[in-house]
Parts: structure tokens; sequence; C-alpha cells
């Protein structure tokens, strides 16, 4: 993807609108006592059944990473370590959510693009996702996402 559109996709919409699918959760944590422990399962705080694990780590401010979608798969994002902007779209909304803490993930549905933007050095980010990896679900190109998104519609 070039330069230009990757910024122009980093900005997000003027509209305030949520966007479908997206939706940030705030993790339960150790209710007992003062030790930082988050946990996410299913049933509870994760809607889906978790099939994979994976985390983006070492990352530095700045770094992109993303700029794709996904045709069927559901993630739940965290920020376990520093910060993160991602810019979610849906080919008619765009929006940013601010990634900063354990105890916050974000949920993504299938048909969004998500740019993620690591806002520091060392960030990482743990994704809970409802599927093994599978190449054919992800389109990486935004045409064919927008072509993808209006004949889903
Ligand atoms: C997403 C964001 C948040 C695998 O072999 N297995 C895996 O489970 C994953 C996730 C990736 N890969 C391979 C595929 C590529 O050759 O690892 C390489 C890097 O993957 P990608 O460029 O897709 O990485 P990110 O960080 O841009 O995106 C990843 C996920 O792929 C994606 O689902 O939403 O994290």
């Amino acid at each position: 993807m070039g330069t230009i559109l990757r910024e122009h996709l980093l900005q997000p919409s003027a509209t305030s609108m949520d966007v479908p699918g997206v939706r940030l959760i705030t993790f339960p944590g150790n209710p007992s006592g003062p030790r930082n422990l988050t946990f996410a399962q299913h049933p509870g705080s994760c809607p889906f059944e978790i099939k994979r694990v994976y985390w983006l780590h070492d990352l530095h401010g700045g770094a992109i990473r993303g700029s794709h979608a996904h045709k069927t798969l559901y993630q739940l994002l965290t920020a376990v370590t520093g910060a993160f902007e991602i810019v979610v779209d849906n080919g008619q909304i765009r929006r940013s959510f601010h990634l900063d803490r354990p105890t916050l993930g974000l949920l993504l549905g299938p048909g969004l693009w998500r740019v993620i933007r690591a806002l520091c050095d060392g960030s990482a980010m743990v994704v809970l996702a409802s599927a093994c990896y599978d190449e054919d679900d992800y389109i990486r190109d935004y045409e064919c996402f927008k072509e993808y998104v209006d004949l889903n519609r």
C-alpha cells in the first residue's frame, strides 16, 4: 500500500457513529486483591470460542501493522505493554481507538479494515482469534476490500 493511501487510512472519519462489529471490552481482573491479573475467557468477556492466540511484540513507536481485513475472523486485541492506535473502517465509517492498558480489549468482527500503529517503543499486543491462521481469510488490498464490502452489504 502506498504511503499516501496508508496515511489517508489512518485518519479517523469525521463522523462519531459507532462502527458495527467493533466494541471496546473491559476485562475482569483478580477480584480478591492488589495483584495485577487480567483475563479473558469464553464464555465470558470473549464472545467467541478462542482457537488461536498470537502476539505482536518488540514494536517500535510508529510501527504500522495490519492494513488488511478478514472475511470471517473475530478477534479480541489488547495492548499488554505500551499503546496502540487502531483505525477501523467498514467501508463507510472509519473510527480510531486507543488501546493503552491490558484491562481493555477491542473486539473486531469480520469485514473491517484495520490499520494498527504502535505509539511507543516496546509495545506489545496479544490477539485472541476465533480461527486458526488462514491466509485465504485475509483481504490485503483496500480496493478489493471496498468491492468485497459493497458486494456483501
Ligand atoms: C491482525 C493483526 C492484529 C502466521 O503464520 N500465523 C499467524 O497466526 C499470523 C497472525 C500470521 N502469520 C504469518 C503471516 C505473515 O507471513 O506471519 C506473517 C505476518 O503476518 P501479518 O503481516 O498478517 O501481521 P500483522 O501484524 O500485520 O497482522 C496480524 C494478523 O495477521 C492479523 O490477523 O488482525 O495482527
